[in-house]
């Protein structure tokens, strides 16, 4: 980063920096977490693998749905962005049933609102995506809200215009994938409203860390499914006995080639395009 920029907000595993007045840069670190633990071990290139996938669906949704990328910096790891007046709801789309969408299908027979059919099993397909928002409560952990309290926040009309760009966007992602053997269960968008009051998509997008990617081939309601990407570092973690208290453990050398190896495959199969061919050129992903 070879300019001044200020240090303005950190994720558990990305920097944010204002560049100006009307740009940011959002870097994405190798760090991962599991159990809401950042690991002490980086996985390399994750955050180019993530970067990269955000690009490409940024590239490939945007006559669906304007976006906060200005540029793609050579490191791969870094986007330049619009500056925008974030709204203060996730918007999240669910395809299938997983986390707190089967816990409350489970409890209630709905979610969010979206009554479902009867006899639907762990990670079924629902009949349609649903739009389930939440918030970022006090705890750090996302807190379902229902659509009176999600119009309270945003109002009605921007909030039935997210729903529209999240459900279209989720549907174009989501058909994308599953012809490369890749389910999408959920995702969630982040939006902001530009200096004209224009919806712009922003933050990153469809990326592993966003949103819970299956192997298609290994798909079987009736259970949790094991997720594509972290599960590797997940399980060796189970397998220790670790309480999953701050701090994680350590990871091995196995175990960090086996997830970055499957971290390099989700980008390959969803972006089409070998991953060595992204790091010579990150914009690759966007022609
Ligand atoms: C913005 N975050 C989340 C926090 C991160 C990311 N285009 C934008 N304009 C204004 N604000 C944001 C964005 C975006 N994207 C995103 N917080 C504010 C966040 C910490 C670290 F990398």
């Amino acid at each position: 980063m070879p300019e001044a920029a200020l240090h303005v907000g950190s994720g558990k595993v990305r920097e944010l920096y204002a560049l100006d007045d009307e740009r940011l840069l959002l870097v994405a670190s190798d760090r991962i977490s599991t159990f809401d633990v950042v690991l002490p071990t980086e996985i390399p290139d994750k955050g180019r693998v993530l970067t990269g996938l955000s690009a490409f669906w940024f590239a490939r949704t945007q006559d669906l749905c304007a976006n906060h990328l200005l540029a793609l910096r050579a490191d791969g790891r870094s986007m330049e962005c619009r500056r925008l007046e974030m709204l203060p709801v996730e918007c999240v789309v669910r395809g299938y049933l997983a986390g707190s969408g089967w816990k409350d299908y489970r409890e209630s027979g709905s979610v969010c609102g979206h009554v479902l059919p009867e006899g639907l099993l762990e990670s079924s397909e629902v009949p349609a995506p649903v739009f389930t928002p939440s918030t970022k409560a006090a705890t750090g952990h996302d807190e379902n809200i229902d659509r009176e309290q999600a119009a309270e926040l945003v109002g009605t009309e921007r909030l039935e215009e997210v729903e529209q760009a999240s459900i279209s966007l989720y549907r174009f992602a989501s058909d994308h994938a599953r012809k490369r053997g890749v389910l999408i269960a959920d995702t969630k968008f982040e939006f902001g409203l530009d200096d004209q009051g224009r919806l712009v998509l922003a933050d990153e997008v469809l990326t592993p860390d966003s949103s819970r990617f299956w192997p298609a081939d290994d798909y079987r309601p009736g259970g949790s499914q094991p997720s594509f990407d972290k599960q590797f570092a997940r399980d060796y973690c189970e397998s220790l006995g670790w309480d999953k208290s701050d701090p994680g453990p350590e990871l091995p050398e196995d175990v960090v080639a086996g997830t970055r190896a499957r971290y390099v495959d989700a980008f390959g199969r969803l972006a089409g395009i070998p991953f060595a061919d992204y790091v010579d050129d990150p914009e690759v992903v966007l022609r």
